[in-house]
């Protein structure tokens, strides 16, 4: 039997509502980061942007809202779920990809570096501090001459007696001169190891690399390890070989497949807003079907990928997310984001390439973001290696 039922609408913000599929603590967690972002980046990151500098004091205001490290538990984190995580991603790239690589970088690789491969001194030394913003992390994998091939790497850890000896140099890392700790991957006689380097430690120094065309609200930085010298306890003990930094690279990863929707939903909404409002030969251009027919693939690509992350995020609250599956949410969420920043920006006309927009700084930042974390080729070759059974790389 069928019941008369009130006529089902369409939100065009959240067009295959799924907003619905997410729980009350969930929701709750989005709406406090998404109030974050139009409170304190909104107004602010075009500035920032076109000055490249992002402020450092962000690091504690977003301590305070708990997103740093929040998918972990214990040493003040706060233990929410992935999909939680995932929704703040969304929100924080939604203000600008910058803002979350800081998180991203904080949280995903040089705080789950130390939790899940650390000493128990090492968590109780520096995960509270990270979690608050009060000390900022970055992770030092990439070289100038190893960005998608890691195992190349010849910065080099060497025994000195009980101490370590570190000497080699590190390229386009985010967070680096900013960072308080540095996780440094060096290769030893032993395989590669992870190395926690403060700051102020002697020999170690940064340079920050300028002229940026994207990213501008990030700090990248090249870490310079002169004959580092640091003690037995500064080695990550449970990271053994190349497998400890790249099980990091599975939760940045996992982050950014959530936040490129962030930057694709900011593009559509800007587009769609604009198109309503432009007149162009005595109507709207949102009334032309060609400007209709880009909006509906952009609001398309934008619920399928927010549909992709979501199933991932379920997926690993579960524990049962593998890497290579990660990989295809990753390529197919920044080539789709990319794509919804590059139409946007058209529909803007002219307005499109300037900073009173989201959409330009969007999409300039979407191509940083399909380059680290492995390359949109990385991941299309880790898919094709798990589909066909034959490893690309070599
Ligand atoms: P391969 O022989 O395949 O692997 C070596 C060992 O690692 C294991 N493994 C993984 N484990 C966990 N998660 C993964 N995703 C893993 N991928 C590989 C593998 O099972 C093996 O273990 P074992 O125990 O048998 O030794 O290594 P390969 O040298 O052939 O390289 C494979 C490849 C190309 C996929 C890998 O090198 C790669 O992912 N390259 C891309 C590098 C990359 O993504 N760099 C990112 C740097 S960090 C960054 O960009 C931060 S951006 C800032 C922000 O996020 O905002
Ligand atoms: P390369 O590896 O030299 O690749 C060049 C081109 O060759 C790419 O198109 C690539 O897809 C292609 N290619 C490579 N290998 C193959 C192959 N086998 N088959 C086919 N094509 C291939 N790294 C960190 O460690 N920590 C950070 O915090 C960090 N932050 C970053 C922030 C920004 C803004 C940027 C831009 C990069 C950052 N990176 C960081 C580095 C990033 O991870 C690397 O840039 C990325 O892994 C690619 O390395 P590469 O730039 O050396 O390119």
């Amino acid at each position: 039997m069928t019941t008369a039922s009130a006529p089902v609408t369409v939100n065009p913000r959240d067009f295959l509502a799924i907003d619905r599929q997410l729980g009350d603590e969930e929701r709750d967690i989005r709406d406090v980061v998404r109030a974050f972002v139009a409170d304190k980046i909104v107004p602010n990151v075009g500035e920032w942007f076109e000055h490249a500098t992002i402020p450092l004091e962000l690091a504690r205001e977003l301590g305070a809202i708990g997103v740093l490290g929040m998918h972990l538990d214990g040493y003040g984190c706060a233990g929410a779920s992935a999909t939680a995580y995932g929704l703040a991603c969304l929100e924080l790239e939604a203000g600008d990809s910058g803002v979350r690589s800081l998180v991203s970088v904080q949280g995903s690789l040089a705080m789950y570096a130390i939790h899940r491969f650390g000493s128990e001194e090492q968590k109780l030394q520096w995960l509270p501090r990270m979690a608050a913003g009060e000390a900022i992390g970055c992770f030092g994998l990439t070289e100038p001459d190893a960005g998608s091939d890691p195992g190349t790497m010849r910065t080099r850890a060497r025994r000195d007696g009980a101490d370590w000896v570190l000497h080699g140099q590190k390229m386009w890392i985010t967070n680096g001169s900013a960072a308080d700790i540095a996780v440094v991957w060096a290769r030893t006689d032993d395989g590669v190891r992870g190395f926690l380097v403060p700051r102020e430690t002697r020999g170690f120094t940064t340079q920050d690399i300028h002229r940026k065309l994207s990213l501008r609200a990030s700090v990248s930085s090249e870490l310079l390890l002169d004959d580092v010298r640091l003690p037995a306890s500064a080695m990550l003990p449970e990271a053994t070989s190349l497998r400890g930094p790249l099980s990091c690279l599975n939760e940045a990863r996992y982050g950014i497949v959530w936040g490129a929707m962030g930057a694709a939903r900011a593009c559509l909404e800007a587009a769609l807003h604009y198109a309503l409002e432009r007149q162009a030969f005595g109507r709207p251009i949102a009334a032309t079907q060609i400007q209709q027919a880009k909006l509906a693939q952009m609001a398309l690509e934008v619920n399928r990928g927010t549909l992709l992350a979501l199933h991932v995020g379920r997926m690993k609250d579960a524990g049962e997310l593998a890497p290579e599956q990660v990989s295809m949410a990753k390529l197919g969420n920044v080539n789709a984001a990319l794509e919804v920043a590059r139409t946007a920006r058209q529909i803007l006309g002219a307005n499109g390439i300037t900073l009173e927009y989201p959409v330009m700084r969007h999409m300039v930042n979407l191509e940083s973001v399909v380059t680290y974390e492995g390359t949109a080729d990385v991941h299309a070759l880790i898919v094709g290696g798990a589909l066909t059974g034959i490893q690309a790389f070599r």
